[in-house]
């Protein structure tokens, strides 16, 4: 069981809310980490070290083995349909609902925020169910066949409009990040009194550059993560506990 929050995330959090001031919350794969859903970096049985990201998150390799890919993803969205939220993302939602001064910008392309009840301002790595055509970029309203999990290609299904294949609506490295999630990110970041930043490595950029933004604009950074990261040096306090023991601690309050 973790520990109360160190009494300088306490004031932190206290002072932001007590002069109305912003809060921007963002997150990475290790706020789904306690739902079950893998992170990418740091553990065996982490996506990267099982899988190559380059081999399966980058329009080369959809262009290489669309069907290999496709099926990489379809085994992720099942993942993320069989995980729950858990405690962290609920206190996450909790204040949300009751002040509109909380921004919640995410890393993570699965939707337990919103399963969780949170309505979240930015996905700046896209969203996995957000289904797109790889050619004419038309969205893909129909649903997903059944998956045959043993599956280890999976041909895509084809657009309505050209007959490209349907990709995922993540955003791919070598990609650009969506203008208008990316616009309120670096927004939110710049107008925060406070910001918490969970579950993330602090590795895949430019998102790894926006808790050094908020404090160069005056805000205070704290980090909630079970291990340091490449952030921790440049945060203000950082606290080794889990995002499903840590929020409801520190949000509950
Ligand atoms: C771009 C969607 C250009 C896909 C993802 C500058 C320097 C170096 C490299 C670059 C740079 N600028 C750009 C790059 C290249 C690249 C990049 O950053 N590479 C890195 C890997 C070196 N960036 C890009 O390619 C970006 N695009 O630059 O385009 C451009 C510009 C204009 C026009 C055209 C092109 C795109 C980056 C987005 C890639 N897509 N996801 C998919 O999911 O399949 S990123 C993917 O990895 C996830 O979305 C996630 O965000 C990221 C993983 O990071 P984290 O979330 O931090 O997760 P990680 O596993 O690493 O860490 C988990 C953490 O949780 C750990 O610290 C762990 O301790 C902690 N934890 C574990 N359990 C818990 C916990 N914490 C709390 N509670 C727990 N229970």
């Amino acid at each position: 069981m973790a520990m109360p929050p160190p009494p300088a995330i306490a004031n932190a959090v206290r002072d932001a809310i007590s002069h109305d001031g912003r809060i921007c919350v963002l997150t990475g794969a290790g706020m789904s980490a306690e739902s079950g859903v893998p992170t990418f970096r740091g553990t065996q049985h982490d996506l990267w070290s099982r899988f190559d990201p380059m081999q399966l998150a980058t329009a080369e390799a959809w262009r290489a083995d669309a069907a290999l890919v496709w099926a990489w993803y379809r085994w992720r969205m099942a993942l993320v349909r069989d995980a729950q939220p858990h405690a962290g993302h609920r206190a996450l939602a909790e204040p949300a609902r009751r002040t509109s001064r909380v921004t919640l910008v995410t890393q993570n392309v699965d939707d337990l925020h919103e399963r969780a009840g949170s309505v979240v301002d930015a996905h700046v790595h896209g969203s996995l169910f957000a289904l797109r055509c790889f050619d004419c970029g038309s969205g893909h309203e129909g649903g997903l066949p059944p998956l045959d999990p043993a599956a280890q290609r999976i041909a895509p299904m084809a657009c309505a409009y050209c007959g490209g294949g349907i990709r995922p609506g993540v955003v791919w490295f070598g990609e650009a990040l969506p203008d208008d999630a990316w616009q309120v990110a670096t927004d939110a970041a710049r107008d925060c009194m406070l910001m918490l930043v969970v579950g993330t490595s602090g590795l895949v950029h430019p998102a790894a550059g926006l808790p050094a933004l908020a404090r160069r604009s005056g805000a205070t950074v704290v980090e909630i993560n079970p291990e340091r990261t490449a952030l921790s040096d440049d945060v203000d306090v950082s606290w080794r506990a889990t995002a499903g023991d840590a929020l409801p601690l520190l949000l509950g309050a």
